[in-house]
């Protein structure tokens, strides 16, 4: 192959890689009174990745109000929501290395915001999940559905 060709096909290669890799966005907030804005989440089993981002719309700091978007399956999230509790806000009030554990922001205070990226390629279309926030009592408040369709 000669110089140029090899060019040619590394750049086809690139094209292709972004064109086929679709990432889809995904927006939710948290609040003072301890509660999200949204109790279901939908995405498309098209997306190849999702981009969730949590915005705190309180004022009150991380360790009083912290937030964070946890997702799991609908069967796994209360046990780690419970066994979080104990793992300190350095650990995001999440137990480390759990693997039932599918994607999670990182803890934050009113006014800020997190963003996580998740391969959506490790769930099933029509599965049970649900996404919650670990803080300690704020996840039977502050939990709802997350549907891939
Ligand atoms: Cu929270």
């Amino acid at each position: 192959m000669s110089r140029l060709s090899a060019l040619a096909f590394l750049f086809a290669l690139v094209f292709t890689g972004t064109a086929a890799a679709k990432t889809c966005e995904l927006e939710i907030t948290g609040n003072d009174q301890i509660q999200f804005n949204k109790s279901k989440l939908t995405v498309s089993s098209e997306c190849d990745k999702v981009k969730l981002t949590l915005k705190h719309v309180g004022k009150l700091a991380v360790e009083q109000m912290g937030h964070n978007w946890t997702l799991a399956k609908t069967g796994d999230w209360r046990d780690l929501a419970q066994k979080g509790q104990a793992a300190g806000l350095e650990n995001e009030y999440l137990p480390v290395g759990d693997e039932r554990i599918l994607a999670h922001t990182d803890m934050i205070g009113g006014g800020e915001s997190a963003s996580v990226t998740f391969d959506l390629s490790n769930l099933e279309k029509g599965g049970d999940y649900t996404f919650f926030c670990s803080f300690p009592g704020h996840w039977a408040l502050m939990n709802g559905k997350f549907v891939i369709e």
